[in-house]
């Protein structure tokens, strides 16, 4: 049995900003670009939470919804430095780390010693320790897995400690709401509701068969959670090398217009993407389509441009490779080492 801790800052970028000038803490905030810019919101405090406002609303909404708002705009090189101390904290616990951005990951302490092997105990000097050097407060969950410790991390926030020992999995699924599980977005979500699915327990009524029927191999996924069951590891991974967006459609995209009508949203959730992990310095971008026939090509450029009529551009030389219906299509950005980054910080 895993021991699997999922850690998460709280309003990360909002919380730094209120530690360091408390003039902030009390009154509505949000970190984000400016209604005038199109902006959306990247984070904001719990005052402003109050209000409605939340995480990739349009700024000019939010302003609507809270004309107090004070609104400050990132600054990723600060998130950063915080960010690489917390996870030095971690790291002093186990080398075992999944980080998923800049203020959440996973920490897979099954082999830790420390604290009598207690996982309750190492989550309580994590948040202990992170409060104590940074200032910034953390919502963990322990769990099993890495599906129940996301979900535990987010039970009792903020300043949240949940911890589902093996032996309470059972009754905490039983009553989990089915858009709780890790792959259920709205449109999931949607279409569990009208087979009047709402509970794991309702998804446990259900065959494996008859859930791949309606949602493919996600189906077998949703049959595995349901139970609880969720053998992903925690993946160290040295260093993250890309990031990407991809959709695949309900329906081919029949020729090139469509494909080409298909890019703003998928650029928009690889900006996030980037936004979400400090955006990191970028070398390259490429374009990735897979064909009704399940053939795959991707295509690469150099250089940091992240905009639509640059991925048009690689869009129409990739689509030209296959030129026949497309079932899947990714936009995505190649990294810098962080060694470069940081290089070019010193010499900027
Ligand atoms: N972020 C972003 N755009 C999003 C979501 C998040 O730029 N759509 C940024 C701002 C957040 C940080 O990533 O501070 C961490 O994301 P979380 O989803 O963990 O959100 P918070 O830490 O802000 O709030 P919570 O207390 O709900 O974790
Ligand atoms: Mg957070």
């Amino acid at each position: 049995m895993r021991k699997i801790l999922h850690a998460d800052c709280d309003c990360f970028y909002a919380a730094i900003e209120m530690r360091d000038n408390p003039a902030l803490r009390d009154i509505p905030l949000a970190i984000g670009g400016t209604a005038a810019q199109r902006g959306v919101i990247a984070t904001c405090n719990y005052p402003a939470r109050a209000f409605g406002i939340h995480s990739a609303m349009p700024t000019a909404r939010a302003l609507r919804l809270c004309p107090d708002l004070t609104l400050l705009p990132p600054d990723f090189p600060r998130y950063r430095e915080v960010s690489e101390r917390i996870q030095a904290i971690f790291r002093e616990l186990t080398p075992r780390i999944e980080p998923l951005s800049l203020d959440e990951a996973y920490l897979d302490v099954s082999e830790v010693r420390r604290f009598r092997g207690s996982a309750t105990w190492m989550a309580r000097w994590l948040k202990e320790e992170t409060r104590r050097r940074t200032g910034i407060t953390l919502s963990v969950g322990v769990a099993p897995s890495k599906f129940l410790a996301k979900i535990a991390s987010d039970w009792d926030k903020p300043d949240g400690l949940t911890v589902i020992p093996p032996e309470a999995v059972e009754n905490f699924i039983t009553e989990l709401p089915v858009d709780r599980l890790h792959g259920v977005g709205p449109a999931t979500a949607a279409r569990l509701a009208a087979l009047n699915i709402a509970t794991c327990a309702d998804l446990r009524s259900w065959s494996r068969e008859a859930l791949v029927d309606h949602f493919g191999k996600f189906g077998q996924r949703l049959h595995e959670l349901a139970r609880g069951i969720d053998d992903r590891p925690v993946k160290t991974e040295r260093e993250r090398k890309s990031i990407s967006a991809e959709t695949t459609f309900h329906q081919d995209l029949p020729d090139l217009a469509a494909c080409r009508a298909a890019l703003p949203p998928l650029i928009e959730r690889l900006r996030a993407r980037l936004a979400r992990h400090g955006d990191p310095a970028i070398k390259g971008s490429f374009i990735k389509v897979r064909f009704d026939d399940f053939t795959l090509t991707t295509l690469e450029a150099a250089g940091a441009q992240m905009d639509t009529e640059h991925f048009a551009t690689l869009l129409e030389a990739a689509w030209q490779r296959g030129a026949r219906p497309v079932r899947l299509l990714g936009v995505g950005a190649r990294l810098r080492p962080a060694e470069d980054a940081r290089q070019l910080l010193l010499f900027s």
